[in-house]
């Protein structure tokens, strides 16, 4: 039978090798720490990376960038998107992802500090104080981590509802970090120097020791390659349309947008694909009675159709984040009635959804804009980015207010804060605005000929009663023909016939005014954070 080191070691206590120098066991330590760190970073990275992609669970890193984002002003946020352009969205998550591998690094002097093993070691099983140590660093970590990202916590990409989503997101921050803890035990017990007693086979014990460590540079490796690869897949996944908003072919915009060409904005770096199996649409808080219902229930709701244009806080005057189409739906009206009607102590409504995003607005003023929830999009199912299974038109507001892959509505007695208005962007009715879309700018007019000039006029559910024109740079104005509009809710197109009869250069400018008698205010303002006002106005020359 062949006698063990352990044994040897009992026999024979004065083969002991002499223990490290204090010194040399902290340099030996702390040369070796950071290595157990980076590999249980990168071995969380990866199982954050898995969590996010088969699950839909969102990773500590979006977490932080969700959490950082709604606390900060919109002028930082603007400065940070355009720092970051044109990878505003992946370049500081992909900071944020390094960040935290560095934190891991750290924290792995901290472990070591605190677990302090006497050098030369005898063992690979770490001791009972590392494996506490380890559990109370994955107990502190996901905690904070809980606590400070409560808030985000309510997403799932899949499309869980509010109490399942926080759920599994707790849960899903508990395995990154319990495998970071886990990892970082074994990793750093695996690197330590051990004691080669007297007695044991020298050769076993180096090569013992040589291919723990190897074991531990190819799980650092693998795990390092692993992250690669999911970072990979995750921007395949990356929403690039955000931004995306095409120019109406030939100066004539489509009174209503098709689908594939209707304007698309997202908080997102990569957009929600709810699984309809997992969706539920709730209703609770200060309401007669709370529901919750399916796909199928949900469309077997008493609906309504309505052209409805939506226009994002960022369009620039004559800007085209500005899109219309037929919504089809359930008025919310009808649904809160269902619902026997909001207590009387309830003054808000807040929508939330799948990707974390949420809105809270007064309820009366917005019952009075007749939202609709809407399913449909131009008689499609809606489209993944536009808000599938269903998404809230609030007419009269700007689109940061019409959320898309709602999950739960809640009447409040309170004003609940979300991405935007925590950064301090406008929520009110927006301006009314008008675009030029024919001739084109810096174009050539011919001379005596009839030209159109035409574009389109929006005062969001104010409507639009009247849309003038100026060749002469605002000194005179000509009323324009109006085609008769889809909806209170929706656009106009308009046009008018110009015959020039001069050859020169020609400021052409429109304003409109809305459904209350009130002008388009010729008050120039940039889009952030109110929202863009003024005339739009085109150079062209005529010979
Ligand atoms: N859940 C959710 N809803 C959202 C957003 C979002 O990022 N997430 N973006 C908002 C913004 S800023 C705009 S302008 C509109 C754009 O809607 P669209 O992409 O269908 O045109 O959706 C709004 N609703
Ligand atoms: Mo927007």
């Amino acid at each position: 039978m062949q006698t063990t080191s352990v044994e040897l070691a009992q026999n024979d206590a004065a083969a002991m090798p002499a223990p490290y120098s204090r010194l040399r066991s902290i340099l030996i330590s702390a040369l070796l720490a950071p290595g157990a760190g980076l590999v249980a970073s990168l071995s969380a990275v990866a199982t954050m990376g898995v969590l996010r992609l088969a699950l839909g669970i969102p990773t500590p890193v979006e977490l932080f960038g969700d959490f950082v984002l709604k606390h900060i002003d919109v002028g930082t946020f603007i400065r940070l998107l355009e720092r970051f352009a044109p990878h505003s969205k992946t370049g500081p998550l992909s900071l944020a992802l390094l960040g935290m591998i560095g934190v891991g690094i750290v924290l792995g002097w901290l472990y070591a500090a605190i677990v302090l093993v006497k050098l030369p070691t005898a063992g690979y099983r770490p001791a009972r104080r590392e494996w506490l140590t380890a559990a109370a660093f994955t107990l502190g970590m996901s905690g904070l981590g809980i606590i400070l990202f409560w808030d985000e916590l309510r997403q799932n990409l899949f499309g869980l509802t509010v109490g399942w989503a926080t759920f599994v997101s707790a849960l899903g921050l508990f395995a990154d970090f319990a495998i970071y803890g886990f990892v970082l035990c074994l990793a750093y017990r695996a690197l330590l120097p051990k004691v080669v007693r007297t007695g044991t086979n020298v050769a076993v014990a180096r090569r013992r020791q040589w291919l723990a460590r190897a074991g531990v540079a190819a799980l650092t490796l693998g795990t390092g390659a692993g992250t690669l690869g999911l970072v990979q897949e995750y921007l395949n996944e990356y929403a690039s349309y955000d931004g995306f908003s095409p120019a109406p072919p030939n100066g004539f915009t489509p009174p209503i947008t098709p689908n594939n060409d209707h304007y698309v904005v997202t908080q997102n770096t990569i957009d929600p694909t709810v699984n309809i199996d997992l969706w539920r649409l709730e209703i609770g808080g200060l309401i007669g009675t709370s529901g919750s219902y399916t796909y199928d229930e949900l469309q077997q709701l008493p609906s309504t159709s309505r052209a409805i244009t939506l226009e994002c806080i960022a369009n620039e005057v004559g800007g085209r984040l500005m899109s219309t189409s037929i919504w089809q739906g359930v008025t919310l009206r009808t649904l809160l009635e269902k619902h026997g009607g909001a207590q009387s102590t309830a003054s808000h409504i807040a929508f939330y959804s799948v990707d974390g995003y949420n809105i809270s607005l007064p309820l009366q003023e917005v019952l009075a804009e007749e939202p609709l929830l809407a399913w449909h999009m131009n008689g499609q199912p809606l489209p993944y980015k536009h808000g599938f299974p269903l998404r809230v038109l609030i007419p009269g507001r700007y689109g940061e207010e019409n959320p898309k892959w709602v999950t739960r509505i809640a009447l409040t007695d309170h004003f609940i804060g979300g991405l935007y208005s925590d950064q301090g962007w406008y929520h009110g009715y927006l301006h009314t605005t008008s675009r030029i879309d024919r001739p084109a700018p810096y174009s050539q007019v011919a001379l005596g000929n009839a030209t159109e000039i035409g574009g389109i006029a929006f005062a969001g559910n104010r409507g639009i009663q009247q849309v003038e024109v100026s060749v002469d740079g605002g000194l005179t104005w000509q009323t324009a023909t109006m085609q008769p509009a889809l909806s209170q809710d929706s656009w106009v197109l308009w046009s008018w016939q110009w015959k020039p009869t001069l050859a020169g250069a020609y400021t052409i400018m429109a304003r409109a005014t809305d459904g209350t008698g009130a002008v388009q205010t010729s008050q120039k303002q940039g889009t952030v954070p109110n929202g863009a006002t003024g005339y739009p106005v085109i150079h062209v020359t005529v010979s």
